[in-house]
């Protein structure tokens, strides 16, 4: 494996090979084959623009072939970062066509993280769209590239002028000049062949290595878990480079059994109705927070959702209430409750489970493979029924983030599971349920932020003694982040300087403390240290107390 990522133990990947679930094939394969069988039927829909698979693996040739006369080589690793778009799927399966492993950036992140990315892992590349959501992508392109010499590649959707960065228009409308040069092409299935980015507990985001041979058993599961089939059409809301909408079973997914994405490029309400009715969505993965904002919608009701079989729910908690309201309101669909990881182990309800285990479970995992177990503080397996923390560890979930020797040994054990972080308890038959999380993060709608990271940088404010971040329970997005703060002597502090400072730290805007609260003192715990706990419940008591919840 690729440099700075841990190798599963030999005996574990020789016994997933012989048994069949790594696959000696690579993410592009799919693809191909689809495209072999039935080259005209509809891969990508994005608004009006139709591309067939046999189009998508032509279009992602050609821009292959450019990535190599960028002088990309197998190996090298870019930063992509691309709204729900076409481009998106072309520039993914382009990359991966000759083996350039993708960093996969959300819309949302700025500079600081982008910039720590390209330097840890000495990106080559940032793929990007030059202008989206009123963010000029292009200008921070040139401050990154000017912080991290080897980013020698501005790689931008669309079409344009600017010196230094290749347009994707140009070199798909021709072309290629030499095509059989990819013929030369095959990449290891059991190398590295992308980066998903951890939520994260530490100051600094993590990146987690996977190959495609656990990729594609991740999404194949999750295929036979849901029974998709060529006539699923996957609604692409929540942004593609997550987990979730990538290969559960999401894109990769959708691939591998000549199904329909179809590409929707924000998660307004009314836009997601307008794409499910054009596109006839079948199914659509969302956290918690979108839902609510559907259903909460003026507009639910002049659409025709019919078309849609199953609800995907997950990258938070949904409450029993929610799913009931979705069943309710779609009662053509199935709600699917998702408990999954980016570092790999995902649980599902199953369509056809009792009403019971949808509405109040988060499921069970999807592979005969994985390994669960619940463990007490002492480290020791719970009995059945009783909370503890989730570890895990199968032929789809990592042994280690990428060069993270110190941390890998806190977040894995010694015989290789991963500590999830997530409390939960586990039912008679097997499924699991989220009690609460002993990890010091915010998960807010599903996008998850780490506490540590973000009281680093109020900590650097002049007027800042003490910080700390916690979550506060919001009705919507689950939870937003409160930041408590002990000012300096004779100092004060607003949100509103407090915000402007972080935005000055160029990073992604949902990470911003949404609530300020100056206090003289923490609360402790019987150690001496802060007690997050106890900041929680000040703040959900408070939130109450003014009519908020
Ligand atoms: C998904 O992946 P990540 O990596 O953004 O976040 C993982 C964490 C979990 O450890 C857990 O704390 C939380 O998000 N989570 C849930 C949940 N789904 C995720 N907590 C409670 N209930 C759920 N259903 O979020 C993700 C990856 C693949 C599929 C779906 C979600």
């Amino acid at each position: 494996m690729l440099d700075g990522c841990t190798s599963w133990p030999e005996d574990f990947a020789r016994r997933y090979i012989q048994e069949g679930i790594w696959e000696p094939k690579v993410l592009w394969d799919p693809l191909r084959e689809a495209a072999a069988r039935y080259p005209d039927r509809t891969f990508v829909a994005d608004g009006e623009k139709k591309l067939s698979y046999g189009e998508i693996v032509q279009l992602s040739e050609r821009v292959a072939v450019h990535l190599l006369e960028c002088g990309m080589q197998p190996r090298d690793i870019v930063l992509l970062q691309l709204p729900n778009t076409w481009e998106f799927v072309v520039m993914f399966y382009a990359l991966r066509r000759v083996g350039v492993i993708p960093i996969m950036c959300l819309p949302p992140h700025r500079q600081t993280e982008l910039t720590y990315f390209a330097q840890l892992t000495g990106a080559k590349g940032y793929v990007f769209a030059p202008s989206y959501r009123g963010f000029d992508y292009l200008a921070m392109a040139r401050e990154i590239q000017a912080a991290v010499p080897s980013l020698r590649c501005l790689i931008a959707a669309g079409d344009g002028h600017d010196t230094g960065v290749s347009y994707l228009a140009p070199c798909i409308e021709r072309p290629a000049r030499d095509p059989q040069v990819l013929a030369y092409y095959r990449t290891d299935p059991f190398d590295v062949a992308l980066f998903l980015l951890s939520g994260g507990t530490t100051g600094i985001p993590k990146l987690i290595p996977r190959t495609a041979a656990d990729y594609l058993y991740n999404a194949k599961q999750c295929v036979r878990v849901l029974d998709w089939g060529p006539d699923t059409v996957f609604m692409v809301v929540i942004p593609a480079a997550h987990n979730f909408p990538l290969s559960a079973p999401g894109m990769i997914g959708t691939a591998m059994v000549g199904g329909t994405l179809a590409m929707c490029p924000s998660p307004d309400p009314e836009t997601v109705f307008q794409a499910v009715q054009r596109h006839k969505g079948t199914a659509l993965a969302a956290s918690p927070a979108l839902l609510i904002s559907l259903l909460n919608s003026p507009h639910l009701g002049k659409y025709d959702l019919s078309s849609l079989r199953l609800i995907c729910v997950g990258g938070q908690k949904m409450q029993p209430e929610l799913a009931d309201r979705v069943w309710s309101t779609w009662p053509f669909a199935t709600p699917v409750q998702v408990f999954g990881m980016a570092e790999g182990l995902i649980n599902m309800t199953r369509p056809d489970d009792p009403r019971d285990v949808i509405l109040h479970t988060q499921g069970r995992p999807i592979s005969p493979a994985d390994e669960i177990r619940i463990v007490g503080d002492d480290g020791q397996e719970v009995a059945r029924g009783e909370v503890g923390e989730l570890l895990t560890r199968g032929p789809y979930t990592v042994r280690g983030y990428y060069k993270a020797e110190e941390h890998n040994r806190v977040a894995f054990t010694p015989d290789g599971f991963y500590r999830t972080g997530d409390m939960v308890r586990q039912d008679s038959n097997g499924n699991l349920v989220v009690e609460g999380r002993r990890k010091d993060m915010i998960n807010r709608g599903g996008e998850k932020i780490s506490a540590e990271e973000i009281e680093n940088l109020v900590l650097s404010h002049d007027s800042v003694h003490m910080a700390a971040v916690v979550a506060m329970p919001d009705p919507v997005m689950g939870e937003r982040s409160c930041a408590f703060v002990i000012p300096r002597p004779e100092r004060t502090l607003t949100l509103d300087e407090l915000t402007r400072f972080l935005i000055d730290k160029k990073i992604a805007k949902f990470k911003l403390p949404e609530r300020l609260e100056v206090v003289p003192q923490f609360p402790l715990t019987s150690v001496g240290k802060i007690s997050k706990k106890d900041l929680r419940d000040q703040i959900a008591a408070k939130l109450k107390a003014e009519g908020k919840l």
